[in-house]
Order: structure tokens, then C-alpha cells, then sequence
């Protein structure tokens, strides 16, 4: 129960104007007690068992953490492999955490867990940790994390073409209300000569080069799967090589196939550009890189399918302002997140005030990608941390400028750039 007779800010008060020293406070507090969408992870639910990762020896062998271990250790990526997944934990915790100190965006999120659950952070903090999440029942912690990190739901990664992950949703496995899925079509858009086969063998007529009833195959495919796993976007990561129109595979598979079915279906399409893989194949999941991208791909998407709506997020730093551009021209892109290597502090800053500068509220402003559970914890928390910062110094502005800021706008504003810009573009209603 509120106190009648407790003075409030007026802060806290929804339709009078902020008073501009109480702004930051507002902005937290609104930060703070507002659910927010995870457009793009790698979470799964409980139901998906051995698929879903948490704990803290999946924290620790997350491949942020494995990309720097080979910077502080003289032991071989081949020697890392053959060893257990305790044994990677613990000495990437002795090498990162004991003999470093956790300054690095990746080593500061696992302080920040231990931290958010209670636990010691300091040198010899591994065994109890170790002891906590041994005790936690994966039903009850999953949606006590999500709570945790203020999040109101997860989009996940689903490919129907992994061996591992096809079987659930083969045997009709059910929705889980916090975890919505994404159909990913890396496999069928970026390697289709390595993968056609797969899709033959789920009982569709293509062939390697995508000719003769390929097309009308796929189609069907994507419309099984699209009722299966009933998914709020399709999606794929594509390099910085990434050109459209292309005649090769990729380009004929996304315009008569992939691009087809999302406006059949309405759903939109997420492309995520930039990535260079396997730079580094020694390092394997963290051997990945970026190249900057040719943005001429997206505006011709976004110009030549005006029925689509295309969710993109792209890698390079130095792309970005030109993305803020191509939004202003074209209202079916929606620029989502701070991808991979720019979801650091200095550069998700600078990204977003870019972004509210040239877009206003019109664009979603993180996902936190994460592989494991509890990096929601640390990646939301530092996500509310900057971009708070970012809002504080431009409502500050508008206030300078005569505008007046109250906490209902403020509310407004934060719902729709971390929850109902997403929702609204997936189609999913958290009011249902
Ligand atoms: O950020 C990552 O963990 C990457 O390895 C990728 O998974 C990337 O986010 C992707 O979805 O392709
Ligand atoms: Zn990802």
C-alpha cells in the first residue's frame, strides 16, 4: 500500500510535467518497472531439455568468454577442446576471473549474475556458485530469471533443420507462453548446396540448384513449419559479402521462396548482416568476425517488396548511421539491437542516441542474444543502464528546448521502444 500522506515527486506523478532535475529518476523508475521483449536470443524453454543452457559452467564457456581466454592463456584451442565442460569453466574462471581482473563487457556480466543471485564474486566464488546452481529447479528458474531481468518474453532461434532441435518440434512439442519462435533459415538461405538434401529428406522435391519445383517446395516447407512452430519472425544472418539481387541460390530461394511466404503469412523477415564466419575455425563459435556491409541490399529489399517487413540488424559499427537513413525512407525496416561485438557500453551509446536522433521512438533498441539463461540478467541490466542515460540527456533537451516531459510520455516512449515496436511487428499481443 502506497502512503496517502508521503510526499510524492513529481516524478511519480503520471500527467504533471517532470521537473527536469527529477527526469533521471523518472526514467529509471520507468526502466526499471517495465517489461520488456527479448526480440532475439538463443534460449529455449525447459520442454527442449538438454537444448536450453544455464548454470554457471555455461555462463563461464560462453564464446565472448572462450574469444578472450585465447587471449590471456597459452593453451591451445585444440588442448581447450578435448577438455570437459567443468574443466573449460574452471579454467576459464582461473585465467579470467583469478589471474585478470573481470573488466571486459563479457567478464563483468558473470560478476553481475553472481552478484543478482547473492553469490560471492571474488577468486574463490566457483564451488559455491557451482553448489547454488545445482540446487535450482530449471522449471521455477526459468521464469524467475526472466523476472529477474525484467523480461516479459524471449524470442528464440529455431532452425528446422537442426538435427538436434527438429525432433521437438516433429513430436508436436507445445508453446511455452514466455518463448516465442523465430524460424531461421541460415541453412537453406546460406548454404543451400550443403543442405538441400536435408530438406529433401523432411520430404520436399528441391534440388541443388534450386530449380524446377525447388521454389514451390520450399514454400511448402516454410508453411509446414511456419504452422508447427508457429513463429513471430523468419529469419537469417547473412556476411557482409550479402548483395540482392543475386542469381545465385540465395538470391532466387529469398525472392521466390522466403519472401513469398512472409507476406503470405504475415510475418516479418530479420536479417541480421555482417557476420564473417569462421575467420578463425580453431576458435569455433568464437571464431567469427565482421565486415562492413553494402546497405544498397536492404534498400532495395525494402524499395522492391513494400508488401514485406523486414527486422534488420547489422554487425558493423560503421553501418550504422546508414541504416538510421534507410528507416527514414522506408517504413517496413525496423532497425532492432546492438549486435555481438557493438553490444558493448561506448558503442550501444553511441548507436542509440544515433538511433533516437534520427528515428524518435521508432526503432527497437537492444536484444541481448543471449546463449545461456542467465546473461539476461546482466545484458538487460546494462542495457537499462545506458540507454536510460540516453533518454535522460534527451528529455533533458526537450525540456531545455520548452517541450514538458511527463512520466506518462516517458512510459509511453520506453513501452513502445522495448516492447510494443517488437510486439507490433510480430504480431503478438501481450494484453491476450
Ligand atoms: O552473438 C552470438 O552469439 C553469435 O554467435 C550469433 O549467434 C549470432 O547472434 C546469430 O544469431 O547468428
Ligand atoms: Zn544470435
Amino acid at each position: 500500500m502506497t502512503d496517502p500522506f508521503k510526499a510524492r515527486s513529481s516524478a511519480q506523478e503520471p500527467m504533471r510535467s517532470v521537473n527536469p532535475l527529477e527526469i533521471e529518476e523518472a526514467v529509471r523508475e520507468v526502466l526499471d518497472t517495465t517489461p520488456f521483449v527479448d526480440i532475439h536470443t538463443h534460449l529455449f524453454p525447459p520442454s527442449f531439455g538438454k537444448l536450453g543452457l544455464w548454470g554457471i559452467d555455461e555462463v563461464l564457456t560462453y564464446h565472448y568468454l572462450e574469444a578472450e581466454l585465447f587471449r590471456s592463456s597459452e593453451l591451445s584451442p585444440e588442448k581447450y577442446w578435448t577438455l570437459s565442460k567443468s574443466e573449460q569453466a574452471e579454467l576459464i574462471w582461473r585465467t579470467l576471473f583469478v589471474g585478470n581482473s573481470p573488466i571486459s563487457e563479457a567478464t563483468r556480466g558473470v560478476v553481475a549474475v553472481l552478484r543478482a543471485f547473492g553469490l560471492p564474486t571474488g577468486p574463490s566464488a566457483l564451488p559455491e556458485a557451482r553448489a547454488f546452481f545445482q540446487q535450482q529447479n530449471v522449471e521455477s528458474h526459468v521464469p524467475h530469471v526472466l523476472k529477474m531481468a525484467g523480461l516479459q518474453s524471449v524470442v528464440m532461434t529455431n532452425d528446422p533443420l537442426d538435427p538436434a532441435e527438429a525432433p521437438y518440434w516433429l513430436r508436436g512439442i507445445g508453446v511455452h507462453p514466455q518463448f516465442h519462435a523465430a524460424l531461421r533459415l541460415d541453412r537453406v538461405l546460406n548454404t543451400w548446396p550443403e543442405h538441400w538434401q536435408a530438406v529433401q529428406a523432411q520430404g520436399y522435391i528441391v534440388d541443388s540448384s534450386a530449380g524446377g519445383k525447388s521454389i514451390s517446395e520450399i514454400r511448402r516447407f516454410l508453411a509446414d513449419w511456419t504452422k508447427r512452430m508457429r513463429p513471430v519472425y523468419m529469419a537469417c544472418s547473412l556476411p557482409d559479402t550479402f548483395e540482392f539481387p543475386n542469381d545465385s541460390a540465395n538470391g532466387i530461394l529469398l525472392r521466390y521462396g522466403i519472401l513469398p511466404s512472409c507476406r503470405e503469412s504475415g510475418l516479418p523477415l530479420s536479417l541480421m548482416i555482417g557476420v564473417r564466419k569462421q575467420v578463425n575455425p580453431r576458435i569455433r563459435l568464437a571464431g567469427d568476425a565482421v565486415g562492413r556491409a553494402n546497405l544498397r541490399a536492404v534498400e532495395n529489399l525494402c524499395r522492391d517488396f513494400p508488401e514485406n517487413r523486414f527486422l534488420v540488424s547489422i554487425l558493423s559499427r560503421e553501418n550504422q548511421h546508414e541504416l538510421c537513413v534507410l528507416a527514414r525512407k522506408f517504413n517496413n525496416l525496423m532497425p532492432f539491437g546492438c549486435w555481438w561485438f557493438l553490444n558493448n557500453a561506448s558503442i550501444v551509446e553511441e548507436i542509440t542516441r544515433e538511433r533516437l536522433e534520427m528515428l524518435g521512438a521508432s526503432f527497437i533498441p537492444q536484444h541481448s542474444d543471449a546463449r545461456v539463461l542467465e546473461q539476461v540478467i546482466y545484458k538487460w541490466a546494462n542495457t537499462r543502464r545506458i540507454v536510460g542515460k540516453v533518454l535522460v540527456d534527451n528529455y533533458r533537451l526537450l525540456a531545455e528546448d520548452g517541450g514538458s516531459v511527463t512520466r506518462k510520455e516517458i512510459e509511453r516512449d520506453v513501452t513502445r521502444l522495448f516492447r510494443t515496436n517488437a510486439e507490433n511487428w510480430m504480431r503478438v499481443d501481450s494484453r491476450a
